[in-house]
């Protein structure tokens, strides 16, 4: 069943010039791209996106780089799109992260990791929102 899932270019990957090659590999991969936006999270908004973090200890530095510059959410369509990208991304750590995928070809560190994936359909159904809107950003 084709499905929509949030996926965000972080600041670090976006500093890095990272954009073109990484678009380049989700359109790859078969995704559609939907909607997309370049923006920069203050940092109010950046402690809402990670709300479900509040009181880990990493949540200050967490939103310090995600506000440290522009980011670029993509609103994205596919079969199976969440668990597919969430594959295609690799894990949260780069060090950990299958080679070929995303993050370990992307990523700096397990905080600057280039980008970010919905983790469920629970969280797609907040996150396309967040940045999208309620016409979806169409
Ligand atoms: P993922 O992005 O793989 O779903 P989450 O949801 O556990 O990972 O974490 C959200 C973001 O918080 C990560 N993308 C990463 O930037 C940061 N993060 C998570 N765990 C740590 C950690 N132990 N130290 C530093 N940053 C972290």
């Amino acid at each position: 069943m084709a499905e929509e899932t949030l996926f965000m270019i972080k600041p670090d990957a976006v500093a890095g010039r990272k954009v073109g090659l990484i678009l380049a590999e989700v359109e790859k991969a078969g995704f559609e791209i939907l909607a997309m936006r370049l923006v920069r999270l203050t940092p109010e908004e950046a402690r809402r996106f990670y709300a479900v973090h509040e009181g880990k200890p990493f949540l200050d530095d967490l939103v310090r780089f995600m506000s440290s510059g522009p980011a670029i959410p993509c609103r994205l369509r596919r079969e199976n799109a969440i668990t597919f990208l969430r594959e295609r991304i690799g894990a949260t750590d780069p060090r950990e992260a299958k080679a070929g995928t995303i993050r370990a070809l992307h990523a700096e560190s397990k905080q600057n990791n280039a980008v970010h994936a919905s983790d469920s359909p629970e969280s797609a159904r907040i996150e396309i929102p967040f940045f999208f809107g309620e016409a979806g950003g169409r």
